[in-house]
């Protein structure tokens, strides 16, 4: 068995966890924020077994989409100086997942 960890875009999680769960897979949604544009994405905790596992990365595949973000961002601050937000634009990834082996799963 495998735990999965997908870190995805807020507007592709709906749609990715109706999908999943079509396909049986149960999933775990939990509100996440990504570090450097400080905005909200989704994590998503899934264990699946070994057999599963090529069908549940395609579902993630077809069910994310990668986009260009434009965001405004607060500069380090520098003592003395102003605080202008830059804006930035950056590709965010339709997922990323890390992917574990899982020692033992129990259900009681
Ligand atoms: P964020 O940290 O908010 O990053 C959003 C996007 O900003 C990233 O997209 C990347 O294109 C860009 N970015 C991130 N850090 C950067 C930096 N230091 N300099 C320049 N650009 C930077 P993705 O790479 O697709 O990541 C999407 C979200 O997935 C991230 O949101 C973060 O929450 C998570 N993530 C990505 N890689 C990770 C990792 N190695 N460990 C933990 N979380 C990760």
């Amino acid at each position: 068995m495998k735990l999965v960890i997908a870190i995805v875009q807020d507007v592709d999680s709906d749609n990715l966890i109706s999908v999943l769960n079509q396909h049986k897979f149960r999933v775990t949604k939990i509100s996440s924020t990504g570090g450097f544009l400080k905005s909200g994405n989704c994590t998503l905790l899934s264990g699946i077994e070994d057999e599963d596992y090529d069908r549940f990365m395609e579902i993630v595949e077809e069910n994310s989409t990668t986009r260009e973000v434009r965001r405004t961002i607060q500069p380090i601050n520098i003592p003395g100086q102003a605080m202008i937000p830059v804006p930035i634009t950056v590709k965010v990834g339709g997922a990323t997942l890390f992917v574990m082996n899982v020692v033992d799963y129990k259900k009681y």
